[in-house]
């Protein structure tokens, strides 16, 4: 283990931090959004944890909540590690202030979901130059200097869009559809995020094979409820004759089924609209089950042990891959039904 002499002084820097937020009623780095009960500073026999701060994006969705269980679990004291763990509200600003808060603090690694793909290359260099490893995890940056980053772990987005493209096709030809003008709506997840890039793209590729197919139009509903009820109740308004919804993540379907029943349309295998999803969240699988949503193209949100793994890796001096791609599958009514028990999240 590293000889971390400066967590001899963490205690009087607790006091220091609690005695500015106390007084002015924030951090000393800002109004950084810690957890609730602020900045937690390792106890003397919890030296030799491995300390990673890790700047998670939000509580947006079902997913989220999942990935952040999967790496509370896998980075627990009982495993060696010391995590503190911050909670953004999908703010790039949060995240930001909390990454300057992981360097001051001169944690071992610096973790973090980057909200959007842009804007980080200031932090980044910051954290390189305090010699302090970041692994990203779920979404992706774009940086000129890849060395500002050591990893990645996450999901090809692209391929999920592209996965969906290829299942709509295949369904069209399964259902004798294929010569039909379809007429096609996406809700998008959260603009600028590498993730809604990648899904977008993706199936586009696809899309654009078909003169037939005609995206309506593309909005984004960043990957909640309310904003995918809202969004598709919009696009009811706007057009008469929808033939499919692309719903760019589970929370933003279930507000979409709800607009798309309040106005009479039926939805999936007998339905009016065929409904494509991701993320592959359970209760989104129920609804696979019961033939309300068409397909679901798994997003797995369990990287913790990927994380964990990684860390170790690196501890012991081994090299890791740049890109690590956590395995996915697509779910249908016709294979869901034997992995319902057994989902974690
Ligand atoms: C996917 C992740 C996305 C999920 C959403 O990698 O970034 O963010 O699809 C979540 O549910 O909000």
């Amino acid at each position: 283990m590293k000889n971390r002499w400066w967590r001899k002084i963490l205690p009087a820097v607790a006091v220091w931090f609690y005695t500015s937020r106390f007084l002015t009623g924030c951090g000393p780095f800002g109004d950084v959004v810690l957890e609730e009960d602020g900045l937690e500073v390792p106890s003397e026999e919890e030296e030799d944890l491995i300390v990673v701060g890790f700047s998670q994006i939000g509580s947006e969705s079902v997913w989220r909540t999942a990935n952040s269980a999967s790496i509370q679990n896998a980075l627990s004291r009982e495993n060696g590690f010391f995590l503190e763990f911050n909670n953004a509200r999908q703010k790039q600003e949060n995240q930001i202030k909390a990454i300057r808060g992981f360097i001051s603090q001169r944690v071992d690694y610096i973790v973090f979901s980057p909200v959007t793909e842009d804007g980080w290359e200031t932090v980044l260099q910051e954290a390189k130059d305090a010699g302090i490893p970041v692994i990203l995890v779920d979404r992706k940056v774009v940086v000129e200097d890849e060395s500002l980053y050591t990893t990645w772990i996450g999901s090809d987005a692209e391929e999920e869009g592209v996965n969906a493209g290829i299942w709509l096709e295949e369904y069209l030809a399964k259902t004798g559809r294929e010569g039909e003008s379809i007429n096609i709506v996406v809700l998008q997840g959260t603009p600028g995020a590498s993730i809604q890039l990648g899904r977008t793209t993706g199936f586009e590729s696809v899309a654009e094979k078909h003169s037939n197919w005609r995206i309506l139009e593309q909005k984004s509903a960043d990957f909640t409820n309310a904003k995918g009820e809202e969004v598709m109740a919009q696009f009811i308004r706007k057009y008469q004759d929808i033939d499919v919804v692309i719903s760019q993540n589970d929370d933003m379907t279930f507000g979409a089924l709800k607009a798309l029943e309040a106005n009479g349309i039926t939805t999936g295998v007998n339905g009016d609209v065929i409904v494509i999803s991701f993320d592959a969240v359970r209760e989104a699988l129920e609804l696979v089950a019961q033939g309300i949503i068409n397909v679901d193209i798994e997003c797995n949100p369990e990287q913790g042990e990927y994380i964990a793994a990684i860390i170790r890796k690196l501890e012991n001096g081994e090299p890791v891959e740049k890109e690590n791609i956590v395995d996915e599958q697509i779910f249908t009514p016709e294979n869901v039904e034997q992995y319902l028990d057994t989902r974690t999240y």
